[in-house]
């Protein structure tokens, strides 16, 4: 497959209600779109960066000009396929986001071509999965209940609740008695605690958490592994993870025994698979992460999350918990909890015209040389 170019779109998404982490509140996603064309036909891609370099170092329009000035020189002449991506990227250092959009959309303009599901492609063994939702840090513990109620009528498998210092065993225990002890529940600290902070942390253990993601920083695997020493309830790594190496040396080091999965954090779908490859055969679950995706994310993410070592229920919600209107046809939620795994070729959903163009605020094309 020979590149003709890619065109970048930003487009802004409003959220139907503020996301608010400890990392800071969201109240619109800005994304970056990619179309690759090729001799074959074109093909979608989704940067995952965020607005500012606060869950990682990537920002969107550091990735915007990540591609234009390194990815697409590097990328030019040759006969493409779709692990030459990161091959032919592997040079430069960083930028793992903006390497898996382009790698996602040169994968689904190759698999659109083969008329191939980008689920059996990377050997996906589920059309259904079990999806939960993230619920933000919000004001007061009513607000809170009413919108895990919200959530767990419309048939979400897990919640997850975001935590920092001052919004963590109390929201916790307020959700555990209110829904009881059947309810999967899980916290995210997003790295907002300090090793000092280890003996606090354990007192989340007396609430039958599913796991505890990522309270320290991305390179402190040791007080992770301290804690997991220390609690009963599974210790997850989100931000640490950024590579199939990384996984593998997290859970040598006891850091982790459940692994958040998100393409964009490790630099593609392939990389994704490989984390999952190395978890499943150390015995890891795995689950699918989420970043407010837009429609073309969250079908890469499903295609992902069917994999056989998915075994826990992935932050990939209905569309309507994140917008009114998004660039691809809504995603619903089943009855039980599930979510229907994309069977079309490639991603197997294309952005609409018009929804796509009312998101987008600003496009540029950038021809591949030959
Ligand atoms: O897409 O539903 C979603 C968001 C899930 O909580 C979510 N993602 O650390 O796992 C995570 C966060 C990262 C994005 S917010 C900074
Ligand atoms: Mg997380």
């Amino acid at each position: 497959m020979r590149l003709d170019g890619i065109e970048l779109r930003q487009v802004a998404l409003p959220l139907v209600t503020p996301f608010r982490t400890s990392l800071g509140t969201q109240t619109t996603r800005n994304a970056l779109v990619l179309r690759v064309v090729s001799d074959e036909g074109e093909g979608w891609g989704e940067c995952v960066a965020e607005d500012d370099p606060t869950y990682s170092a990537e920002h969107l329009h550091g990735a915007a000009g990540f591609v234009r000035r390194f990815v697409v020189p590097a990328l030019a002449g040759g006969d493409l396929r779709p692990p030459d991506v990161a091959e032919a990227l592997a040079h430069l250092r960083g930028h793992p986001m903006a390497k898996s959009a382009v790698e996602m959309a040169v994968l689904d303009c190759w698999l659109r071509a083969r008329n191939t599901a980008l689920a059996d492609h990377l050997g996906g063994v589920r059309s259904r999965v079990a999806v939960g939702v993230s619920v933000g840090v919000v004001d007061g513990l009513d607000t809170l209940l009413e919108t895990v109620d919200k959530h767990l009528t419309s048939g979400y498998a897990r919640i997850k609740l975001k935590i920092e210092p001052g919004w963590d065993l109390e929201p916790v225990r307020a959700v555990r008695e209110t829904f009881g002890p059947a309810t999967m529940l899980t916290v995210d600290a997003n790295t907002a605690y300090s090793p000092a902070d280890l003996r606090h942390l354990a007192r989340l253990d007396d609430f039958g958490l599913a796991l505890i993601e990522q309270p320290f920083a991305p390179g402190d695997l040791r007080s992770h592994a301290a804690l997991a020493a220390r609690v009963d309830t599974p210790i997850c790594l989100d931000e640490s993870i950024t590579s199939a190496a990384e996984a593998a040396e997290a859970i040598r080091q006891g850091a982790c025994s459940i692994i958040n999965i998100k393409p964009g954090r490790v630099g593609g779908y392939l990389e994704a698979r490989r984390v999952h490859d190395v978890a499943r055969a150390s015995g890891v679950p795995v689950w699918c992460g989420g970043m407010l995706e837009t429609g073309l994310g969250r079908a890469g993410n499903l295609a992902l999350a069917c994999l056989p070592g998915f075994t826990l229920p992935g932050d990939i919600s209905a569309t309507e918990r994140y917008y009114r209107r998004d660039i691809t046809a809504p995603f619903t939620l089943g009855d039980d909890g599930t979510m229907a795994v994309p069977t079309g070729p490639g991603l197997g959903v294309t952005p609409d015209p018009d929804d796509l163009g009312a998101a987008t605020t600003a496009s540029e094309w950038i021809p591949v040389p030959a």
